[in-house]
């Protein structure tokens, strides 16, 4: 298993459209392994391919207080979304320290495919539903500072370059 880099806002990389999986074979199944062990040790509660630059729909989450519970969506499909939405805070792997709330749907009931490439429907409320809108964003190349007003977006990537500046 291996530790991935996550890319970090604003790489233009985080902007490419993922790919469906055309098959979920041995090649996916260690990515799932990597992008676990890599959520777990970036201590976030999702990761989508996108992150970390493989632009495939593979996404991975872990909602449980214990952090033993890895969910693991391939090819996944929004199949009905609630008409309540609210303001949710969220955050990001690939941008980190800034957290901010975006207008999310209540629930959502998605269609994904398993680790053993078998179809199941999941669905979700609260947090877990939020964080398969923010992934699901991810694999469309949408971070949620593009929901920010263009102010607050711009404030973002410069503080976020001078960072990444800091850090070369
Ligand atoms: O996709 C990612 O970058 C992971 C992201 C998922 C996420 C968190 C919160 C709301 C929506 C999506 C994170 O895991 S950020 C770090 C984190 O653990 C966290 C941040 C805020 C609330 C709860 C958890
Ligand atoms: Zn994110």
């Amino acid at each position: 298993m291996a530790l991935l880099p996550i890319l970090q806002y604003p790489h233009p990389r985080l902007h490419i459209v993922a790919k469906p999986v055309l098959a979920v074979d041995a090649r996916i199944q260690a990515l799932v392994a990597d992008m676990i062990a890599t959520m777990y040790a970036a201590k976030g509660i999702g990761l989508a391919a996108t992150q970390v630059d493989v632009h495939e729909r593979v996404v991975v989450m872990d909602v449980s207080d214990e952090r033993d519970n890895p969910l693991v969506l391939i090819n996944p499909e929004l199949v009905w979304t609630s008409a309540e939405t609210h303001l949710k805070e969220e955050g990001c792997l690939s941008v980190p320290g800034i957290y901010d709330c975006v207008e999310r749907c209540d629930a959502v009931h998605v269609r994904a495919l398993n680790l053993q490439g078998q179809t199941h429907t999941i669905e979700a409320d609260g947090l877990l539903a939020v964080c398969i809108q923010h992934e699901m964003d991810h694999l469309l190349g949408r971070v949620f500072v593009e929901y920010l007003s263009p102010l607050k977006r711009n404030r973002i990537k410069k503080k976020m370059l001078k960072a990444q500046k800091e850090e070369a």
